[in-house]
């Protein structure tokens, strides 16, 4: 295995367990018939490229080191998508409130957005993984936002790649009022959660009684068989 396997192994491990951890959170509300603060979960090991870039930004030497995992915080990342904008601070107190994890940092780019518009919650956490060769504490950062907010977030991504960070005026300004854009859906979504969220149950409800009896109903025929 190559020194790079091995240093992004803990790493590789650690988002593993994070993803597993953080959709269990949204399980156990399916579990008690609660609105889930979690819509879904990703997560990824930052490519080696990506690694080698921003190593370069932020003058860190490109090695596999204990430096390195500690200065760039995102080499372990997840991302938590919410419904609605106030399901982020549940989100981010049921983190605080964990035991399996530390959170070091908050940066919250939600209340101050960043230039180009982004919006989202980061949490740096300090995370332990069990290895063959005994406990390593990873630094690991999750990305807590909005359904809109991962849209706009992801499509300004990839106009990133093609103009290379340096986006013509008026890109810039119409992906600045995209943005706006975005976070006035995620408020007019707000102002009817209520009955989103009930219209929602109601559907689970529904799709969970025609499971029950669809499986009631192939049960018997295979037992008349
Ligand atoms: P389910 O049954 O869809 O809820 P993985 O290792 O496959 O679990 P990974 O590699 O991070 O996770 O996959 P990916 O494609 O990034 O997506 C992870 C989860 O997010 C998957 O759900 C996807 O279905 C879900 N997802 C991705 N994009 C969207 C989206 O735009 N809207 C919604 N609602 N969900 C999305 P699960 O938990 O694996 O299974
Ligand atoms: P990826 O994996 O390609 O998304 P700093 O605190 O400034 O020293 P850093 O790491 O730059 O260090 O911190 P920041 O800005 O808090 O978080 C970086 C990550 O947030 C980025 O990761 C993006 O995922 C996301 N992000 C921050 N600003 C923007 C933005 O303007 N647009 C989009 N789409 N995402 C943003 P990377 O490194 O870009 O990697």
């Amino acid at each position: 295995m190559g020194q790079w396997e091995v240093f992004l192994s803990p790493y590789r491990q650690a988002v593993d367990e994070l993803k597993i951890k953080l959709k269990g959170m949204r399980s156990q509300f399916g579990i008690m018939s609660a609105n889930s603060p979690i819509e879904f979960v990703t997560g990824r090991v930052k490519p080696l490229a990506s690694i080698y870039d921003k190593s370069l930004d932020k003058e860190i030497p490109f090695e596999p080191t204990a430096r390195l995992g500690n200065e760039l915080q995102d080499i372990a990342g997840v991302r938590i998508m919410c419904q609605f904008v106030d399901d982020i601070a549940t989100v981010t107190e049921l983190i605080r409130q964990r035991n399996d994890m530390k959170v070091i940092e908050e940066k919250d780019y939600i209340t101050h957005s960043k230039p180009s518009g982004y919006r989202s919650h980061h949490m740096i956490i300090e995370y332990p993984v069990e290895t063959i060769q005994g406990r390593i504490v990873v630094v690991a950062e999750i990305q807590i936002r909005t359904l809109a907010m991962n849209f706009w977030a992801s499509i300004e991504h990839s106009m990133n790649y093609k103009y290379k960070g340096i986006f013509p005026e008026e890109i810039k300004n119409r992906l600045q009022s995209a943005a706006e854009a975005a976070f006035r859906l995620d408020e007019e979504m707000s102002s009817i959660r209520s009955e989103i969220q009930e219209a929602q149950a109601y559907f689970s409800e529904i799709k969970e009684a025609t499971n029950t009896a669809i499986h009631k109903s192939t049960d018997k025929e295979e037992r008349d068989n």
